[in-house]
């Protein structure tokens, strides 16, 4: 069989290469012992010139978020245009979402994690006996997996350098798989809560492997909490330090205190992406975040003065927001100490709490299309987002003013990231 990995065009990012996706290069590696197999990184091509340079295979698989399900439906619609008799495929966290799909266009899709069922999908498309949803079994022993495969992909451009610096020089890594909280705003919680780590002896034996392989010192190390477990965490830093390599890891304030970054820090982790969301203590507690205000402020603190870059994901338009919001979250920022900070507006995601019960959380969906699903405030073309909620006692006019108010302060501090 050939089969072909599509990460998609992303045509309404600035930076469309800044992260590649890392869970086909785990499905090639497990599909590149018995069959052929092919990635094609269509992030900064148009749909068009994707389609152009798509090679004949006998299946196309495609990753997808929820909000890129339409968009992996037309193009699986434009791979069937182009050769008849391709088998057409979707995996990745979007499948949760199967009202969403085109069945006329997709043939199956995957749901859950691909390692384990991705070569049976290959035998029963073989076979003429493709069935239409997969459920891939979660990953218990990480250690078991072989490494992405790095040489069918290429690399990310470096986590440090948005001011321009596209050069492929770093790339992403897993060392452990799923979040034990369950944010409502999320649909994390929806395709499996259980955390897996790898140890601390793999991580090490992959990174020095892109070191040597590739000479690929920079890592983006993509674990929704890379601090969950803290003796690991100080294990695998102690192993790491004496490579010489740079990172930047995700998690929680509340999962963070001034050890772990110090250790972080001398092992050569440079930036740390913590999960904000607000300094309203309101909005933190309607959206089950558990972590505090003073959670974000201590931990901002603490990041700085180890000597840590802090960039900040925030959401603006959240359920909960009052008039109070955008000037608590003002305040904040102004005493915070921090490097940089991306706000998105806040979208009701298809399978989490809130798009499920939005009047448990005071707003309405107004827009349930998911094609109008945006959560980048700029995007290359300048654009906002469309409206999609409405809160409760509020109106679109107010909340649309704070919303300026919000990203013009965002925008003076020059330390905006823009997607
Ligand atoms: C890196 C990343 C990105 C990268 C690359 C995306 C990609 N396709 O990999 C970029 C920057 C492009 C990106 C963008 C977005 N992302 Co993102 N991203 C991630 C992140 C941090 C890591 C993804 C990853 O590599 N995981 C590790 C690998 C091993 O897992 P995996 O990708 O899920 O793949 C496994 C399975 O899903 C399955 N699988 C995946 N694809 C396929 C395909 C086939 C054919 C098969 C059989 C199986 C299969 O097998 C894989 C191996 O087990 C995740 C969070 C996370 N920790 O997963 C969020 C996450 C995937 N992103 C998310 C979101 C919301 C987005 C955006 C919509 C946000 C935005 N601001 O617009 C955009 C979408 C693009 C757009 N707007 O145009 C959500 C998805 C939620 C959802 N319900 O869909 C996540 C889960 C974060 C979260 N918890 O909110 N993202």
């Amino acid at each position: 069989m050939r089969a072909v990995l599509i990460h998609l065009p992303l045509p309404r990012l600035i930076n469309p290469c800044a992260q590649v996706p890392i869970g086909l290069m785990y499905l090639a590696s497990i599909i590149g012992k018995r069959h052929e197999v092919a990635i094609r990184n269509y992030a900064s091509k148009l749909t068009y010139e994707a389609i152009a340079d798509l090679p004949e295979a006998d299946f196309y698989g495609i990753t997808a978020t929820v909000t890129q399900l339409p968009q992996a439906n037309r193009f699986c619609f434009l791979i069937k245009e182009k050769y008849r008799h391709a088998v057409t495929a979707i995996g990745g966290p979007g499948t949760y979402m199967q009202e969403f799909i085109d069945w006329d266009a997709v043939d199956s899709v995957c749901v859950g994690e691909g390692e384990g069922i991705i070569l049976k999908m290959l035998e029963d498309a073989k076979e003429g006996r493709l069935q239409r949803a997969y459920c891939g079994p979660e990953v218990k022993d990480l250690d078991s997996l072989p490494y992405p495969n790095r040489d069918l992909f290429g690399f990310d451009m470096s986590p440090f350098a948005f001011s321009g610096d596209t050069r492929p020089s770093s790339t992403g890594l897993v060392t452990s798989r799923g979040c034990p909280f369950s944010c409502d705003f999320c649909a994390s919680p929806k395709f499996g809560i259980k955390v897996r780590y790898r140890s601390p002896e793999s991580v090490y034996g992959e990174v020095k492997h892109v070191l040597d392989k590739y000479g690929i010192r920079q890592f983006r190390v993509i674990d929704d909490i890379f601090t969950l477990n803290k003796p690991r965490v100080m294990r695998i830093c102690e192993m790491i330090k004496g490579l010489g390599v740079s990172y930047r890891v995700m998690c929680r304030t509340d999962c963070f205190d001034e050890e772990i970054a110090r250790v972080l820090q001398g092992s050569g982790c440079k930036e740390v992406e913590f999960g904000i969301e607000s300094f309203d203590d309101d909005v933190l507690k309607l959206l089950n975040k558990k972590a505090t205000a003073a959670d974000n402020m201590r931990t901002l603190k603490t990041a700085h003065d180890c000597g840590l870059n802090s960039r900040l994901l925030m959401m603006i338009r959240t359920p909960g927001q009052s008039v109070r919001t955008v000037p608590a979250n003002i305040e904040c920022l102004q005493k915070a100490r921090f490097h940089m900070v991306a706000c998105g507006y806040f979208i009701p995601i298809p399978g989490s709490a809130i798009w499920r019960d939005p009047g448990k959380y005071g707003i309405e969906i107004i827009d349930r299309n998911i094609e109008h699903y945006d959560f980048l405030p700029y995007n290359r073309f300048g654009e906002r987002p469309r409206d999609v909620i409405r809160i409760s006692g509020r109106s679109l006019e107010e909340v649309n003013k704070e919303t300026e108010e919000f990203l013009g302060y965002l925008k003076s501090t020059n330390k905006m990231h823009r997607g």
